[in-house]
């Protein structure tokens, strides 16, 4: 027979628990399960927004840290002190998130308006551009004028503000909050067009960049997959510094990459790759031009193979450390005129370009074109 005492014991301790449970809850506050986001000095800022539903109404914001972790950088940073914004994006822009093509991202921020920090000086600004191809720098930003810069600067810092009065990070993520578009220095009040005038100038972020953000809108009709965007730094009149690549993976995992240490011109691996040759030439006679072994990492006089089709793909390698102008797959019925590829088909990497025809597609010609 069992021990009543045991039995009596147990039957409180199942029936209190839950009830205890619930009224703790009750008097809790929600932001002791969500603390409030931080905000040193010197930080940047990510920013997510969608235009059409769902979640147009919604900012993800988030503080991606020391903008001098970017500068300084050597090799690659995976941003996993953000936490998991994937969840997050999933959560406000649904779960095909990375294949909208309404869905912008962008960096922008400056270390400070009043002193300098971390070697910036008085008013460095930091702004991320799209790129045309994933670890193509593009043109930096230009904001002539001291006093111009100090205007943006101090613009900002408003967004820094902005951010402090959040009472809580989101559900995922340290270091991100949700804004709604309309709140009074939300990250959406500084993108143009229809931001508020306060921030913005004619059609320009922050008043002085062009289009800061990353979308389809350049790259084709893939959504973020292929989004990345070059970090700038802009301290004088001059066109900013280029400090490297922002690209995000599927599961929302963000990474910034430098530019390489030593990128290799083509002039100088043709000097001794390939006679001094032009890169439209073929100085091995192998039936690759020299501009695409360069790419591909090719080096001497050895044969170089077209890349097969694999699997219904067609895949370049590409070397890492290779200072191109531009780069693309074009497409031809006739071997005569060539076009640029669907977007959607083609897949670039920092290591590879791949090209998938479209099922049903008629006989075509392809050819990766790279220009030095
Ligand atoms: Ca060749
Ligand atoms: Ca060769």
């Amino acid at each position: 027979m069992a021990n009543p005492a045991t039995a009596l014991s147990m039957i409180p301790m199942t029936r209190t628990f839950p009830s205890l449970l619930a009224a703790l809850g009750a008097f809790l506050p929600a932001a002791l399960f969500a603390a409030a986001p931080t905000y040193t000095t010197g930080d940047l800022f990510m920013g997510f927004r969608a235009t059409e539903q769902p979640g147009d109404t919604s900012v993800l914001l988030v503080n991606i840290g020391s903008a001098a972790a970017f500068r300084d950088a050597t090799s690659p940073i995976t941003l996993t002190a953000i936490g998991d914004i994937g969840e997050d994006l999933k959560a406000l822009y649904g779960a095909n998130w990375r294949s909208r093509t309404d869905l912008q991202w962008g960096v922008a921020g400056t270390p400070s308006n009043n002193a300098d920090v971390n070697g910036d000086t008085v008013p460095t600004l930091y702004a991320s551009r799209q790129q045309t191809a994933p670890g193509v720098p593009g043109t930096g930003w230009q904001v002539s004028g001291s006093s111009t810069r100090l205007t943006v600067a101090t613009t900002m810092t408003n967004l820094q503000d902005g951010f402090k009065t959040y009472s809580a990070t989101t559900a995922n993520s340290t270091k991100a909050i949700i804004q709604g578009t309309t709140d009074g220095a939300s990250w959406r009040q500084f993108m143009a067009p229809d931001g508020s005038g306060t921030y913005t100038t004619g059609g320009k972020d922050f008043g002085a960049f062009a289009n800061i953000e990353g979308s389809s809108a350049v790259v084709g009709s893939e959504g973020l997959a292929n989004v990345t965007l070059s970090l700038f730094r802009v301290t004088g009149s001059a066109a900013g510094s280029f400090e490297g690549t922002f690209s995000i993976d599927a599961a929302g995992t963000v990474t910034f990459t430098p530019p390489a240490a030593a990128g290799t011109t083509y002039a100088t691996w043709a000097a001794t790759n390939a006679g001094g040759q032009a890169h439209n030439l073929d100085f091995d006679n192998d039936g690759v031009d020299n501009g695409i072994e360069f790419f591909m990492g090719q080096n001497g006089s050895t044969f170089t193979a077209n890349p097969p089709m694999i699997g219904g793909s067609v895949t370049w390698p590409r070397a890492s450390d290779r200072t191109v102008s531009s780069f693309g797959v074009e497409v031809s019925t006739d071997l005569v005129s060539w076009g640029p590829a669907t977007p959607a088909n083609v897949v670039i990497t920092p290591t590879s370009v791949t090209y998938t025809p479209p099922t049903g597609q008629a006989r075509h010609f392809l050819r990766l074109r790279v220009t030095p």
